[in-house]
């Protein structure tokens, strides 16, 4: 049996950009995909929403029942320059017509120098850099440590508490949370350790100690405890993304960068979640003008389509020996083309200034409704990823429970929202940047009446 999709499944901006909920949500389509599902789809896999997509783009998700939800997801931050967007679509259908796959190791294509050329530029840092590309931000982010272990000759990787760097053994193991990512997964990688993040709205002795003190811990664990000269990279997030858009203390990750310069040590920045575009920079390590030596990249970079890279200091890169790094679908040339359509978009439509732009009307609104709840503990985030910490009112004991109950009220009115956080108690909005005004600003309405019915 096949679902018959609505007549206007054709996603892009096109599409009619409204909220509609004419069905009971999930609808009588995405129950029967759902049965279909639970038979042929191990338990395992989890989904947020319990709809199923027909089309995409501007601000909206169409489901197969036709119901039109306003999207403050983007698919976990990846299409940042909206679904369907013209130039993504232009371009990776070119490509598609042209050639789908050589392989890169056997036979090479212009695409993907194209795709390393604009990344050596856009990373911060004037030196000499070199792009590597792969599928996803889980493999980039293996590489980059297989890059740091053979520049150094050094094994061992320094990561934060409330990481998430991936689901691979090495990622896996590098990622903070027990459960889901590694409950009942191990043994898990060794030379992984773990120093504490300067967090500042859950820092025990108040956010004004955050970074100093978090920063001593970072020093000693090094230092004192697996040696300096055995560490090959420290690997950080400049916010942390599934740690619940956690934006460190001021003055902690520049610390964290001279301390690694000063002992050899590389550092790499996992701006999967963060780059491209999301944060109204290119990468987020530019607020703090940090200069990673290694950048990673995955997400928002092909809009949709699986790329992943690793951009950095050329000595770093051409460490690793010819043959040493690869994958048969690594830079595939329609994913390289469709990350030509999204750096089109970005500079077409100043898509860096529409993040400030989106997320100083999300903080504007979130304040608003912060001031008739007492359950928002902390707002933060930065340009177009802004995240709500919500608190049993009167502590800072995460509420769970609101979050669960806020995320249904949501999916049932037509707004996809998706959660974060260590205890599961964040609510982050990563909308695309193609989000109308208007249906931000009613997305935010049906958020406060969730807030309100809590
Ligand atoms: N590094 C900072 O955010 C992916 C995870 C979804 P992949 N985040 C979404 C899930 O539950 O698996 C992520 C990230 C950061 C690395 C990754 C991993 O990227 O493309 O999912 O492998």
């Amino acid at each position: 049996m096949t679902t018959t999709l609505p007549a206007h499944a054709v996603g892009g901006p096109d599409l009619p950009q409204v909220r509609r909920v004419s069905t009971a949500v999930p609808g009588p389509r995405s129950n029967a995909l759902a049965r279909r599902r639970a038979a042929a789809l191990p338990a395992g896999l989890a989904s947020s929403a319990e709809v199923y997509v027909a089309a995409a783009g501007g601000g909206v998700v169409v489901d197969v029942d036709g119901n039109s939800f306003i999207d403050l997801g983007s698919g976990i931050a990846v299409t940042t320059v909206g679904n369907c967007a013209p130039a993504v679509v232009a371009r990776a259908t070119e490509q598609l017509r042209r050639y789908t796959h050589t392989c890169f190791l056997a036979t090479p294509y212009e695409p993907y120098l194209e795709v390393a050329e604009t990344l050596d530029r856009l990373t911060p840092g004037a030196f000499e850099k070199r792009t590597a590309l792969f599928n996803t931000g889980s493999e980039a982010v293996e590489n980059a440590v297989k890059y740091a272990r053979a520049a150094t000759g050094r094994p061992a990787v320094v990561v934060f508490d409330h990481a998430f760097h991936g689901r691979s053994l090495l990622t896996m193991t590098m990622t903070a949370k027990n459960r889901p990512y590694k409950h009942g997964f191990g043994p898990f990688a060794p030379e992984v350790y773990r120093a504490p993040m300067a967090y500042p709205y859950r820092w025990p002795s108040g956010p004004e100690h955050c970074a100093a003190e978090a920063f001593a811990q970072f020093a000693h664990l090094i230092d004192a405890q697996i040696g300096p000269d055995q560490v090959a990279a420290v690997v950080v997030e400049p916010i942390q993304g599934e740690g619940g858009f956690i934006v460190p203390a001021a003055g902690f990750l520049p610390a964290v960068a001279e301390f690694c310069r000063q002992r050899g040590i590389l550092l790499v920045a996992d701006e999967v979640q963060t780059g491209i575009a999301r944060t109204g920079a290119w990468f987020a390590s530019e607020h703090e003008a940090l200069v990673p030596d290694l950048v990673v990249t995955a997400k928002g970079l092909a809009g949709g389509l699986p790329l992943a890279a690793v951009t950095g200091r050329a000595e770093v890169m051409d460490a690793a020996h010819p043959g040493g790094i690869g994958g048969t679908y690594s830079g595939n040339p329609v994913a390289c083309a469709a990350a030509l359509g999204v750096f089109d978009e970005i500079r077409r439509h100043d898509l860096l200034g529409r993040a400030h732009t989106l997320g100083e009307q999300m903080v504007t609104h979130l304040r608003a409704i912060a001031a008739t709840t007492g359950v928002i503990g902390e707002i933060r985030g930065r340009g177009a990823m802004i995240a709500a910490e919500l608190v049993h009112p009167g502590t800072t004991d995460p509420h769970h429970d609101a979050v669960t109950s806020v995320t249904r009220h949501c999916q049932r009115h037509g707004v996809l929202t998706l959660t974060a956080g260590t205890h599961g108690n964040v609510l982050r909005f990563l909308p695309p940047l193609s989000m109308p005004d208007d249906l931000l600003t009613e997305a935010f309405t049906v958020l406060g009446e969730g807030f309100a019915s809590l």
